[in-house]
């Protein structure tokens, strides 16, 4: 049995957003069953989950002896073993996964800046400062993005992990109205979190939260 790692509680304006999501909507879409393992801080600093993750994060994935860090990895690995994620094609493969690379390099790394200063700096003086250029980056990107989307549905021809990625690395715009500006691009992330996989994975990621 696939085993993921996730978090028992984080404060609201995580929940929804931790990374085990786009490893439980992948697995999901690929309907392979999974077990979540919820880890603490104490289990996140200890040795044995630090063998499994260098730097105390989730997600892990493990399973038959095979144990993996990096939701990017781990994403595409899962999506190797589904055509509901990756098209078999050489091309169409490789531009799945070039936007999966896209979402996490070129997008979610301005997006993170962003969130970062939102969340967790908004009353420093150069957060306050530097601001104004990071909102605009991400501007740019979601501009350069809805050129990209055109009038299609998905990134390429059909759904693939890239628009998986890409709609999880949105998701951190949400403490913003910043996609209120972008219809395409708003339009598209609603596109993809109405899929039932999506509403399975976030509802999974939910429940120990709304237990507690
Ligand atoms: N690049 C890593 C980042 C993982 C990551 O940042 N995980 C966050 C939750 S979304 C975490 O575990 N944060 C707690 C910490 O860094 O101590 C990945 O994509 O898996």
């Amino acid at each position: 049995m696939i085993t993921i790692s996730a978090f028992k509680w984080v404060p609201p304006f995580a929940q929804g957003l931790v990374r085990d999501l786009r490893v439980r909507w992948a697995l999901e879409e690929a309907g392979l069953p999974y077990q979540a393992r919820l880890i603490d801080p104490e289990v996140q600093a200890s040795a044995e989950y630090r063998a499994l993750q260098p730097f105390g994060q989730v997600p892990v994935f493990q399973e038959d002896g095979l144990s993996l860090f990096e939701s990017g990895a781990i994403v595409l690995h899962i999506a190797s073993r589904s055509e509901v994620l990756l098209p078999t094609d050489e091309a169409g493969k490789a531009r799945a996964i070039t936007w999966l690379f896209a979402a996490l390099n070129s997008v979610e790394i301005r997006i993170q800046q962003l969130a970062e200063i939102d969340l967790f700096h908004a009353g420093k003086t150069w957060a306050q400062l530097h601001r104004p250029d990071v909102e605009k980056a991400v501007q740019r990107r979601l501009a350069e993005l809805a050129v990209c989307l055109g009038d299609r549905e998905y990134l390429e021809d059909r759904f693939t992990a890239g628009d998986l990625m890409m709609t999880t690395v949105l998701r951190n715009l949400r403490h913003t109205d910043l996609l209120e500006a972008m219809p395409t691009v708003k339009a598209y992330k609603e596109r993809c979190e109405a899929r039932p996989a999506f509403q399975r994975a976030l509802a999974a990621q939910m429940e120990p939260f709304q237990r507690r």
